[in-house]
Order: C-alpha cells, then structure tokens, then sequence
C-alpha cells in the first residue's frame, strides 16, 4: 500500500439522495449505495467539478481501511458527499530577504498540499508578512543560524507529514511541479531528485561557473558511487519524512542538497530523478558563492564517501526560541 494516496472516492450525497425521495422506506443502506469512483484528486481539482470539493461534509482517511471496515463507516456517517484521501504533504520553503518573491510561489503551490512551512533566516523585509497574508495558514518558523541547510535541518524536524517537498522562495522553482515529486514518492521512492538535465528538464538560471561546476561535481559522484544521475546541485527534491534519520544530516550550507544525495546513497535508499524547469529568480540576487559552496559540495562528496561510520543523524537542530508555529 502506498504511504501516499492521492485518490478521492467519490460518494453519492446521502442528504441530497433523502431530500430527493421523501417517502424512502427502506433500510438506510440503499440510500447511499452508489458504487464508489475513484478518481485522481488533481485531475479532479482541476476539472469544472471542482466546485464538488467544496461541499465535503467530512473527509476520512481510508489508506488500509478494509472493505467491511470501510462500509461500517459509511453507515455511521449522517452525512457525506464524498470520502476522499489525498496526499499527506509539507513542502518547507527556506527564506532569506524574499519579500518581493515569496507571494508568487505560495500562490502557486496546489490547494491540496497540506502542510506549508516557511523556515526564515532572519528576514530584513517583510518576507513573513507577506507569507502570512497570502496564506493564512502557512507555518513560520524562525532560524536565526546561517545557512539554507540548517533552515531545511530545522524544516524537517518541524515537519509533519509523510512526503516533503524541499521549495526555493524565489520563483525559480515552479510549484505546480511538486504534483510530479509526490507521485514518484508514491510510487515507492525514498528521494526524488528534480533535474533540470535530463529530457524534459531546463534552466535559464544557470551560469557558465555553476554549469561547469555541476557538471564537474555530479561527474564525481556519478563515478564514486556508480551512480548515472543527470543533476547534483539543485534543491527542488522531495522525501519520504520517515527516510530523513536515515540521511544523517549535518550540513548548514547549500550543500545539504549534495548530502541528502550522497548520504541516501551510501544508505541504499531508493533514489529517483522528474524533469524540472528552473528558472531565473524573480528579484534579488543568490546567496550562493560558486567558489566557496562548490568546495563545501566537493568536502561533503569526499567526507561522505571516504568515512567509514554511516551517516548517523547530527543532533536536531533546536528550534530558535522565537520560533512560531
Ligand atoms: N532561512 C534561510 N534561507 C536561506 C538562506 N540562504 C538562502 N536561503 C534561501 O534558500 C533558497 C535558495 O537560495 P538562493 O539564494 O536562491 O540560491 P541559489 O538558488 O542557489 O542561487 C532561497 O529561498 C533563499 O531565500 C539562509 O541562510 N537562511
Ligand atoms: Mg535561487
């Protein structure tokens, strides 16, 4: 059974059905006895029966419900358009100074991911601001440490779902494609790696260095762990929450990213590439020094690959004491 389910079943309204016939006599069964339909919940979201999502009364998660359970709920229930699954997923934005991106990627990201939390470096602007008036309900957690990779160390730990879904805050990374990253979650996959490399993947954000510098560095790992991955440097992945201890995470910097790969490597989990499109950051300018980052990818590939414990999880990092949730 997959940990992740993106699937609605479709019921007929019992209320509607009642009010439809009012001189119903029969057992309460037969009002509601419409055979189920499964259908894909995105396909669904965003088809014109859309407007049907918003008149569920109350969703039940059906994952390993069987089927004479599953009919003894459906009797208990007064009323229920529909029972409906559909993916447990946090996607964990880091921000740092992003006020003028960060409205554009939330409202992007699909109605039915749950879980959104935004892990601020410290923000000189109104980065959160704008996050909490665009989505209300949107986590915000505050790390004062430096670094992209204590802001998802400290993401993760704060995360409550099954899949999470790693997101830039500066619109180079387009939302809509986390529907991919799920998908290959779901299909049995520990991490899945975005790539802008392989067919169907691009980026307009890439410099001739940083080209030269991917291209040197997914080479080495490729040949130390007998690897074919068409990408290294690019944070839009996704993983499996109960996967995360097993990566023994460590880094502060960009290059968790390279960790993440390296370290899941070392551990045999089951790792993935999607297609992805990168584009340029809307405002401002990258964080990341080529130079100084590329060594810290190329300290964490060798120090990965030569140490001779595993990867053991580094203490969590606490969360700052203005954090909020
Ligand atoms: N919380 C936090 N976020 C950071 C930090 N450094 C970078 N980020 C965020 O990490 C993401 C990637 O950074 P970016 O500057 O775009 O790097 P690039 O995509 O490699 O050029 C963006 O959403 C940044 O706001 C940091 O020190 N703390
Ligand atoms: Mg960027």
């Amino acid at each position: 059974m997959p940990l992740i389910s993106n699937r609605l079943l479709f019921l007929a309204p019992r209320r509607r059905i009642r009010s439809d016939s009012e001189s119903f006599a029969g057992p309460e069964l037969d009002l509601t006895l419409e055979a189920p339909m499964v259908a894909d919940a995105t396909a669904i979201a965003r088809s014109a029966e859309r407007d049907l999502l918003d008149d569920i009364d109350r969703a039940i998660a059906l994952e390993g419900l069987a089927s004479d359970a599953l009919d003894a709920e459906w009797r208990g229930l007064d009323t229920y358009p529909r029972l409906t699954t559909v993916p447990s997923v946090t996607v964990i934005i880091p921000t740092l100074n992003e006020e003028p991106n960060i409205a554009w990627v939330l409202q992007r990201i699909p109605d039915w991911v749950e879980e959104i939390i935004i892990v601020d470096g410290g923000s000189k602007d109104r980065t959160v601001e704008v996050a909490r008036a665009v989505r209300p309900d949107v986590r915000v957690v505050v790390e004062l440490r430096k670094g992209k990779g204590v802001a998802l160390r400290t993401g993760f730990a704060a995360a409550t779902r099954e899949a999470i879904v790693m997101l830039d805050a500066d619109g180079s990374m387009d939302p809509a494609e986390i529907e991919d990253f799920v998908r290959a979650l779901d299909a049995g996959y520990d991490l899945v790696k975005g790539s802008r490399a392989c067919q169907g993947g691009d980026s307009t954000d890439l410099t001739a260095t940083r080209q030269l510098g991917n291209l040197a560095l997914r080479g080495l790992v490729n040949l130390l762990y007998s690897a074919n991955f068409t990408e290294l440097c690019y944070g839009y992945m996704a993983l499996r929450r109960t996967s995360i201890p097993a990566m023994g995470l460590a880094s502060d910097g960009f290059e968790i990213e390279t960790e993440i790969v390296v370290n899941s490597l070392r551990r045999g989990l089951r790792i993935t590439e999607v297609p992805s499109i990168e584009a340029q950051r809307l405002n401002g300018v990258s964080h990341l020094h080529p130079v100084r980052d590329g060594m810290r990818v190329l300290s964490t590939i060798l120090r990965s690959r030569f140490s001779r414990t595993t990867p053991r999880q580094a203490t969590p990092p606490a969360l700052a004491p203005d954090s909020i949730g």
